[in-house]
């Protein structure tokens, strides 16, 4: 009997831990924000490079001069991951002002550089980066 309840008492600790883990990894995980066309009406991204760590968030926002999407360079992808490319990319065309999109960037995403361009606009020059820390 005691010998239960050792036990008992041993998992509910490793499942406060385990629990306590997980609430901790989420507090971490951050959402950042890049508009789609600067104030002054230039064919950016603002910011153009963001750094952010695995596991956060980014949220374009239309801005000015839309339409405008989100397209992750397959050709630049660090360990050439080009079908992780597809899954962050946003290729439908948004409009208006305020709409969004969010990309989450997993928490096993490897360190790097991932660069990113919106179709429309690409020869214009807006091309944004996002530097994934270690
Ligand atoms: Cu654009």
């Amino acid at each position: 009997m005691t010998h239960l309840r050792f036990n008992s008492l041993i998992l509910t600790t490793l499942l406060l831990a385990l629990c306590l883990l997980l609430l901790t990894a989420a507090a971490d995980a951050a959402t950042y924000t890049v508009k789609m066309g600067s104030d002054r009406g230039e064919l950016k991204f603002v910011p153009e490079v963001l750094e952010i760590k695995p596991g956060d968030t980014v949220e374009w926002t239309i801005n000015q001069v839309a339409p405008h999407n989100v397209v992750f360079d397959e050709a630049k992808m660090p360990n050439g991951n080009k079908a992780l490319a597809k899954d962050l990319s946003h290729k439908q065309l948004l409009f208006k002002t305020g709409a969004s999109y969010q990309t989450n960037f997993p928490e096993d995403i490897a360190p790097g550089t991932y660069s990113y361009y919106c179709e429309p606009h690409r020869g214009a020059g807006m091309i944004g980066e996002i530097a994934i820390a270690d």
